[in-house]
C-alpha cells in the first residue's frame, strides 16, 4: 500500500515488534469507544487503578521499597519473596493507561512510585526487597523458588510501558541497570560470566525480549535467548513445575505450573518474532494445539490443579476445584497474540476473545474493587468457602496479590489485542467500538457487540486509488453471518477464519457484519469425567452460568437442562449492569439423600426421573458472583 499520512498514532502497548521482526502481521493502532469494554476500562481506570498505591501501601509492599531505599525502619512486610511485582505490574498498569489520557493524580502517584523503586536499587543495579531486607542481600541462592528474576521481568516490564507511554526514562535507566546486572551474571559455562541458571517462575524472557525493542540492545535479546534455552536442563532440578523438565523445543505438551509454562512460552513466541527461528514457531503452534485440545476450560481457563497450581493431565479438567487462575488467562492472552502475529491464524485470536470474556474478564467485579484469583466453573450448594487467596468468593485483595495489577494491566493495555495489519491492509481480531489504523488506512467499528451481533465498520482514511483488503474475524463459535457493503448483501467465502474484503475503499464505505447470536448448548467432551454428559449454554463468545440468586427455592445441584426445548434470550437493563440473559428449560429433580443406589435401579428406587419443572436464567460468566454468595454452575446435566 502506498503510504499516504498519519492515520492514527502508533501504537503504544505491549509487543512492539522491531522493524526487523519476522511476523506474518504487526499490531494495528487502535482506540477503544464506547461500549462493553469501554465501560470496564473505564471502572479500571477510574477506580481499580487509582485505589492501587492506597492497597499496595497497606499490604506492605511500598513500606519495603522504603525500607531497602533506607528511608523507613520497621520489619519486611508480605509473605512472598514476589510482592515487588505487585508494585510493579500497578505501574505497567497506570503507564498504559497514562498513554490514553492524561491523569495528573495517577501520573503523580506514579512518578513518586517510580522514585521509591529507584531508591530502592542497589549501586550494581540488583533489586529485589525480600532478598536485600529477608535475606541478608544473598542472591541467587534460590533460583527455584526466590523469584528474582520473576522479579526483575516484571520491572522491566513497567519500565518498557513507562518508557513507550512517557518517553521519562527514569524507570528505564532502573531496569537497564539491573538487565546489565543480569548480563553479567548469567551465562553458559565457559562464558565467562559467574553462574548458570534460570528462574523457577519464567518471566524475564519476555521482559527482556521487551527492553530489546525498546532500548535496540542485542544483548537483551541474547540474553531473553539464553534463559529460554536452559530451561529443562536439571538447572533447578528437572522438575516440570519451574518449566525444567523437558527443553522447550522438544515438549509435546503445556506442563507444569500454569502460568509460568505460559510465560516462558510468550517469551519463545516473541523469540521466533525476533529472531526468525522456525523451531521456536512450531513448538508454540504445537503445544498450543495441545493445550486447546485437552487442557481449556470451556472459559478459556487453564490449570486444572490448586496443587501446584499445575495444568494437570489431558482431559483432567475439573468444574469446583478449577484453579483457572486469572494471571494464567491473562498468560494465555498474551501468549496467543504473540501466535497470532507470528503466523497469521485467526484460531489464536478465537481463544483470545473466549478467553477475554470469559475466563480473564471473571477475575475482577462490575465494581473494580473485588477480585477472583481462582475462577471455579461451579460453586456448589452448602459450599464452604475457606476465605484466602483461593476463595470462590470475591476479595478485596490477596495475600499473594499477583492476580489484581495483573488485570489491570491488560485492561489498560487492551487495545493492542484487538488489530493488526500487513502488506494486504488491516484486519480485526476482536469486535470492539473504536478506531483501528495503519499510518495508511483508518476504520471505525460500532457495535453493541457482545449483546447484539451487528458491527458497522466506516472507512475514514484509505488511499485514494489503491485496493487493499479488510479482514474480519469471524468467531469459530459464529454459525451464520451476513455482511453487507452499502446495499449489497454479500455471501463471501471465510478463509480459514478471515473474512476478506478486498477493494479500492472511498473515505465513507461502509461495512456492516451480522454475526447470528442465537444462544446455544455445548456438548462437554466425554473424557472430561466431571462433565460427562452435560451442556453449558453460550451465546456469542459468553458461556452462561446458573447463578443461585436467580434461582430461589432450592440450589443448582439437582438442576437438569432439558435440551429438547428452545432457549430463549432476554435482555434484562436491570440486572448486573444490564445483561442478556438465557432463559432456558429445566427440572428440579428430587434425588434421594442417599449418595449412590444399586445399578441398573428398581423401579421405585430410581432418584425421582422427573422432578418439578424450573425456568433456568443464565447470567454471562463474566458477571457471576456480583451478588449475594450462592451457588453457581456452568455445565448442566441433561438427564
Ligand atoms: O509465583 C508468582 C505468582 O504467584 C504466580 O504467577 C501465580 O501463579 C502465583 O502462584
Ligand atoms: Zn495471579
Amino acid at each position: 500500500m502506498p503510504r499516504t499520512r498519519s492515520a492514527l498514532p502508533s501504537p503504544v502497548g505491549p509487543v512492539r515488534l522491531t522493524p526487523d521482526a519476522r511476523t506474518a502481521l504487526r499490531p494495528a493502532a487502535a482506540t477503544i469507544g464506547a461500549g462493553f469494554w469501554h465501560e470496564r476500562r473505564t471502572t479500571n481506570a477510574r477506580v481499580s487503578l487509582p485505589q492501587g498505591p492506597d492497597l499496595l501501601e497497606s499490604a506492605g509492599n511500598l513500606h519495603n521499597l522504603r525500607l531497602a531505599a533506607g528511608t523507613a525502619e520497621g520489619e519486611f512486610r508480605g509473605a512472598y519473596p514476589f510482592v515487588d511485582t505487585d508494585v510493579y505490574k500497578w505501574l505497567e498498569a497506570a503507564s498504559w493507561q497514562l498513554a490514553q489520557e492524561d491523569d495528573e493524580a495517577l501520573a503523580a502517584e506514579v512518578d513518586r512510585i517510580v522514585a521509591l523503586v529507584a531508591a530502592a536499587q542497589q549501586p550494581d543495579g540488583y533489586l529485589n526487597t525480600w532478598f536485600q531486607l529477608v535475606k541478608g542481600g544473598e542472591r541467587y541462592q534460590d533460583l527455584r523458588w526466590g523469584h528474582e528474576l520473576y522479579c526483575a521481568g516484571h520491572l522491566i516490564q513497567a519500565a518498557v510501558a513507562h518508557h513507550r507511554a512517557t518517553g521519562r526514562p527514569e524507570l528505564l535507566d532502573v531496569a537497564r541497570k539491573f538487565a546489565d546486572h543480569l548480563d553479567s551474571v548469567f551465562g553458559l559455562p565457559g562464558s565467562g560470566k559467574p553462574l548458570d541458571g534460570i528462574d523457577g517462575h519464567p518471566e524475564v524472557e519476555t521482559a527482556l525480549v521487551e527492553l530489546y525493542r525498546e532500548t535496540g540492545e542485542r544483548r537483551y535479546l541474547n540474553l531473553a535467548g539464553y534463559f529460554v534455552d536452559r530451561h529443562g536442563h536439571g538447572l533447578l532440578g528437572g522438575e516440570a513445575y519451574c518449566q525444567d523438565r523437558v527443553p522447550l523445543r522438544e515438549a509435546t505438551d503445556v506442563e507444569g505450573h500454569a502460568v509460568r509454562q505460559l510465560y516462558l512460552l510468550a517469551a519463545a513466541a516473541d523469540l521466533a518474532a525476533e529472531t526468525g527461528e522456525a523451531e521456536l514457531r512450531s513448538t508454540g503452534e504445537r503445544l498450543w494445539r495441545a493445550m486447546t485440545t485437552t487442557k481449556t476450560h470451556l472459559t478459556g481457563g487453564l490449570g486444572a490443579h490448586h496443587d501446584k497450581e499445575d495444568f494437570g493431565d489431558p482431559y483432567e479438567l475439573p468444574n469446583e476445584r478449577a484453579y483457572c487462575e486469572t494471571c494464567a488467562a491473562i498468560a494465555s492472552v498474551q501468549w496467543s497474540w504473540r501466535l497470532a502475529l507470528l503466523t497469521g491464524e485467526a484460531r489464536y485470536s478465537d481463544l483470545i476473545e473466549r478467553t477475554l470474556f470469559n475466563g480473564f474478564l471473571a477475575g475482577v467485579s462490575l465494581d473494580g474493587e473485588r477480585w477472583l484469583y481462582v475462577n471455579p466453573l461451579q460453586v456448589r450448594d452448602g459450599h464452604t468457602d475457606t476465605g484466602g487467596d483461593q476463595s470462590a468468593r470475591r476479595t478485596r485483595w490477596f495475600r499473594c496479590a499477583c492476580c489484581p495489577p495483573n488485570v489491570m494491566r491488560l485492561l489498560a493495555s487492551l487495545q493492542h489485542y484487538l488489530a493488526s495489519s500487513d502488506e494486504q491492509g488491516l484486519q480485526i481480531h476482536q469486535f470492539v467500538t473504536g478506531t483501528y489504523g495503519t499510518d495508511q488506512v483508518r476504520v471505525r467499528a460500532e457495535t453493541d457487540y457482545p449483546w447484539h451481533g451487528t458491527i458497522a465498520f466506516t472507512v475514514e482514511e484509505t488511499p485514494a486509488d489503491s485496493p487493499w483488503t479488510l479482514s474480519l474475524r469471524i468467531p469459530q463459535w459464529c454459525r451464520e453471518f451476513r455482511v453487507r457493503c452499502g446495499e449489497e448483501t454479500y455471501d463471501f467465502p471465510v478463509d480459514d477464519g478471515w473474512l476478506r474484503l478486498s477493494r479500492t475503499w472511498t473515505p465513507g464505505d461502509r461495512v456492516v457484519l451480522e454475526l447470528v447470536l442465537e444462544p446455544r448448548l455445548t456438548a462437554a467432551d466425554p473424557r472430561v469425567d466431571a462433565v460427562r454428559g452435560c451442556v453449558a449454554i453460550e451465546r456469542g463468545p459468553l458461556v452462561h452460568c446458573l447463578e443461585q440468586a436467580d434461582h430461589p427455592g432450592g440450589g443448582l445441584d439437582d438442576i437438569v437442562l432439558d435440551p429438547s426445548r428452545p432457549l430463549a434470550v432476554k435482555h434484562r437493563p436491570d440486572l448486573l449492569g444490564g445483561v442478556t440473559t438465557v432463559v432456558a428449560a429445566g427440572r428440579r429433580r428430587r434425588i434421594p439423600d442417599r449418595g449412590w443406589w444399586p445399578y441398573p435401579t428398581a423401579s421405585g428406587s430410581d432418584p425421582e426421573p422427573d422432578g418439578e419443572p424450573v425456568e433456568l436464567t443464565a447470567v454471562p460468566y463474566p458477571v457471576w458472583a456480583n451478588r449475594e454468595d450462592g451457588s453457581m454452575r456452568v455445565w448442566l446435566p441433561t438427564s
